[in-house]
């Protein structure tokens, strides 16, 4: 059978790369299903791709941004109408279950109608002068060509959310998929074409991560670069940013803990914890990956989190039961297994979990057994690293105090969870935790659009995506003075 070839999309038409070179992008669940070739690009094609960009940026900057905003509101709709065709490319790419994809791909028309309707609303200040006869106000304006590099986990919602407010804000944009999941681009890219974005205001590059790059934050007609990722890649890009002085968005790794007080209703808290630590098989930002437990209730929460944990149906996204996806690919399944091993040499208790499942059908995926660490120290690797992996380290702690001071003690800071009924406590949490994102009887994870999204410590480099905060990111400020004429 001949094999879907996807191309770069670079000036409004489908173009091969100049190495003349594919790469497969294979189900995660089951890697005979090849789902197409992708171009594997050079940085002679990201050169093209920004040659487009710079060429699209005049006119389109000085298009109204209601008028922009009309390409996003087309292209969520069309969006919408494709929901049940994207999802389940989403599932078959990334293997999340297909009520995830939806999830996701609903997310990113949400975030398409939340953009498109802030067309007439870039607004700006006025202030009085200490002249009679000046106007000063301020105006935003695009910072050019932005660069948006995006991950696999999320690959339908992440460049959404970061393409459409760089395109409301009038910039011109280069993708670089992340290239384990290229195809979700790919049809994001398909959907702007139909909803007649001009030719060069979206190009799309796909290939290795590093050289394309490395093309890209070298190149001087990149204004701007949004990244999410790993933490080490992420710093990378932002020490070689820094040389050229241009704008960075970092949204890097998390290693979310979930808080449980002892008065707390335990089936919800054992319900959220697994839901967070296991849901998409750990593999997001946000994901939860540290239950910390006071002592009273210790022994009762580990018991029905096992339970719970030992229950759950791992298997193909695309199949209704299933609760667990497989990961996504080999290298991210040896890293898992490899902190599954570290964490017994630690000295941690495996408490359920911890091999990759083969038999039957399971062979020919990537699967991992959901799994449960306790006795787990605040200073093993496996309570201080992202795993990203379904993987969840319990951390026995004396006291509500204790619990957060040990949810500090780490290197990163992006969401938190508290499952409490104790408004004392929720307003200590909220004060005192060092995260971006704090949910109070939910899951580490999820997200709204409108509300901004970022972290704090080494999971950021300090900026927030979505709502109207991203508009900040994606634009930058004139100061008018306009005199009267004489
Ligand atoms: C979510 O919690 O719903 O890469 C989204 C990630 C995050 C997105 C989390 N940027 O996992």
């Amino acid at each position: 059978m001949a094999l879907n070839e996807l191309m770069n999309y670079i000036n409004g038409e489908w173009t091969p790369s100049s190495s003349g070179k594919t790469f497969p992008d294979v189900n995660p669940a089951n890697t005979d299903d090849v789902i197409g070739t992708f171009q594997d690009s050079e940085p002679e094609d990201i050169c093209s791709a920004i040659d487009a960009a710079e060429r699209a940026l005049p006119s389109w900057q000085q298009t109204p941004s209601a008028q922009r905003a009309e390409y996003l509101k087309r292209a969520g709709s069309i969006l919408k109408a494709r929901l049940e065709q994207v999802s389940a490319a989403l599932t078959r790419e990334e293997g999340k279950t297909l009520p995830e994809a939806r999830g996701e791909v609903q997310r990113s028309v949400q975030v398409f109608e939340f953009y498109a309707g802030q067309g007439l609303l870039l607004t700006g200040e006025t202030f009085p002068s200490e002249n009679p006869n000046t106007f000063v106000y301020t105006k935003r304006c695009p910072l050019g060509v932005v660069a948006l590099i995006t991950p696999w986990n999320f690959p339908s919602a992440i460049p959404v959310w970061k393409l459409a407010p760089a395109l409301l804000c009038g910039n011109t944009v280069v993708l670089k998929p992340s290239s384990p999941a290229p195809w979700s681009s790919q049809l994001l890219a398909e959907i702007m074409h139909e909803a007649e974005l001009p030719p060069g205001v979206l190009n799309m590059v796909t290939g290795q991560g590093g050289k394309l790059s490395n093309a890209l934050i070298a190149d001087p007609r990149v204004k701007g670069i949004s990244f999410t990722g790993s933490c080490p890649v992420g710093k990378a890009i932002l020490r070689q940013a820094a040389e050229r002085g241009i704008r960075v968005g970092l949204e890097m790794g998390g290693k979310n803990p979930i808080i449980v007080d002892e008065d707390a209703d335990i089936d919800l808290a054992v319900d959220l914890a697994v839901k967070g630590a296991m849901w998409s098989a750990g593999e997001k930002c946000t994901a939860t990956s540290r239950a910390i437990i006071p002592d009273t209730i210790h022994d009762e929460f580990v018991r029905r989190l096992i339970d719970r944990v030992a229950a759950l149906r791992v298997g193909d996204g695309m199949d209704s039961d299933t609760e667990v996806c497989p990961v996504i690919d080999h290298r991210q399944m040896d890293n898992i297994l490899d902190y599954i091993r570290i964490g017994r040499e630690e000295g941690a208790k495996l408490a359920c979990g911890g091999k990759r499942l083969t038999a039957g059908n399971y062979d020919k995926g990537f699967f991992i057994q959901p799994t449960v660490f306790v006795d787990v120290k605040p200073d093993m690797r496996i309570a201080q690293e992202e795993i990203f992996g379904p993987v969840l380290s319990i951390i026995r702690v004396p006291s509500f105090e204790q619990a957060i001071v040990v949810a500090n003690n780490i290197r990163y800071g992006l969401s938190a969870s508290l499952v409490t009924r104790n408004i004392g406590k929720v307003m200590a949490f909220v004060d005192r935790i060092e995260t971006g994102v704090i949910h109070i009887n939910s899951t580490t994870s999820g997200l709204e659009v409108q509300a901004p999204f970022g972290g704090m410590k080494d999971s950021t480099s300090g900026y927030r995506e979505m709502g109207k905060t991203a508009i900040d990111f994606y634009s930058q400020w004139k100061t008018i003075y306009l005199d009267a004429p004489k």
